[in-house]
């Protein structure tokens, strides 16, 4: 008999969760996703899968363990990833209590739902890790056996989910994991993110539909990936002959200020820095135009500020390429993208708004 591969997606509206549907269809899987009830839909990352008669969509929230068991017991997945979080560091500064309620406690609701299910021994789990763990980092680059030491609310909360996966994999003998990924960003990235956030407003000054992009920490370093790669690791994962967890970046690094300077240099932008920390400027060299400007409101309380991560194991063990698409394809991808979308002006209302006036209010951080 043929294998069933049935796959539920929590968070399936979301960056990864529309990545890893197209993937998994593309596999033959019958994918299910959890969406949450909204006077509003906004589906707009998997509009193109509605109708495809692989593609099902499911009413539950990650505060609700009743929806969570009903959708598992209806579905009988296979295969579970869950994606769904309230995904936003600085958010979380802001909603701790709901940032752990869906990240923390939300985890344990979807372990639950498979045990009230009975479903420990077919079905296997994907937890949605995050190199935020590591946090105020105390080694760098990190690995799987680097200490944890998270420093967000964030943080604090996904650290739950990683060590409740791990209990339950101990104690129970089930199939659960985590993937401890590092950041990774695409043209579909919610536009709060640093490099979405970058790559609209470059595309949006170089056509002259705003004037200056604020940004927080321009030291800050992170490891950046291509999302469209990282879902791959996912399935991956769930796919290997026994329940571990896997870092997943690609072993390099690159501060916010390379970020901004070679996504306006795709946008036609050449930048000259000048200035130190909340005084420091991207000037246009051009027309020596300030367009980029620091602004203390995106400081965070306690921020993190060198996530470097080491692939080797998932290399190694899961066979999979961290330099798929590097650190200069991605930018590219990313800034030729909103280039587009500027000039057919398809931008969210936020961004098509000006940014410095929502600032002012304290509407978006
Ligand atoms: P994202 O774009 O912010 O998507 C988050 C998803 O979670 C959305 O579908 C959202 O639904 C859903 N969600 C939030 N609260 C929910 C609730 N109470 N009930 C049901 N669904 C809820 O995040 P992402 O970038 O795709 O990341 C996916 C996962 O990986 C997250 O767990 C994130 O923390 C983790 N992660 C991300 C990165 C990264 O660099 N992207 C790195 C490491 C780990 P709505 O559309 O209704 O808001
Ligand atoms: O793009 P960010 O908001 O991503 P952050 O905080 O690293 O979190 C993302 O990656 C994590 C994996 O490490 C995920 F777990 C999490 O769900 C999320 O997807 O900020 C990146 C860096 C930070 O140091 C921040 O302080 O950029 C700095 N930054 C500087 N200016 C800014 C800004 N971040 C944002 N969002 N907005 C700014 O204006």
């Amino acid at each position: 008999m043929t294998k069933r591969n049935v796959a539920l997606i929590t968070g399936v509206t979301g960056q990864d969760g529309s990545y890893l549907s197209e993937f998994l269809l593309s596999k033959g899987y019958e994918v299910h996703g959890i969406i949450r009830r909204s006077s509003v839909d906004f589906r707009e990352r998997i509009t193109h899968l509605e109708g495809k008669p692989n593609f099902h969509l499911h009413y539950a929230d990650m505060g609700d363990s009743m929806s969570l068991v009903k959708v598992v017991g209806k579905v009988q997945p296979t295969e579970i990833y869950n994606l769904a979080a309230q995904s936003h560091v600085q958010v979380s500064f802001d909603s701790p209590e709901f940032t752990a309620d869906v990240d923390a406690t939300g985890v344990l609701r979807v372990l639950e739902a498979v045990r009230t299910n009975h479903l420990e021994k077919t079905c296997r789990i994907y937890q949605a890790s995050t190199s935020e763990l590591y946090g105020k980092v105390e080694e760098v680059p990190q690995n799987e056996n680097t200490p944890f030491h998270p420093y967000s609310p964030y943080a604090v909360a996904k650290l739950y989910g990683f060590w409740i996966v791990k209990e339950y994999r101990e104690a129970y003998n089930m199939f659960c994991c985590s993937g401890i990924l590092f950041n990774h960003e695409s043209e579909r990235r919610g536009e709060t993110f640093v490099t979405r956030k970058i790559t609209l407003a470059a595309a949006r000054i170089a056509q002259g539909k705003q004037d200056c992009l604020f940004l927080g920490n321009l030291d800050s370093l992170r490891d950046w990936g291509y999302a469209k790669d990282y879902v791959e690791c996912m399935w991956l994962i769930l796919q290997h002959d026994k329940p571990e967890d896997f870092v997943i970046a690609t072993g390099v690094q690159h501060t916010v200020r390379e970020f901004a300077t070679l996504a306006f240099k795709h946008a036609g932008i050449e930048l000259a820095w000048e200035g130190e920390g909340v005084n420091e400027k991207g000037i246009n060299i051009a027309n020596g135009k300030t367009v980029v400007a620091v602004s203390e409101d995106f400081y965070r309380p306690t921020d993190v500020v060198n996530l470097w991560g080491d692939p080797t194991k998932a290399r190694a063990e899961l066979g999979w390429n961290p330099q798929k698409t590097n650190f200069e394809q991605l930018v590219q991808i990313m800034v030729e993208n909103d280039m587009r979308k500027v000039a057919a002006d398809h931008v969210a209302s936020v961004t098509r708004t000006n940014l410095a006036e929502y600032l002012e209010k304290g509407l978006v951080k």
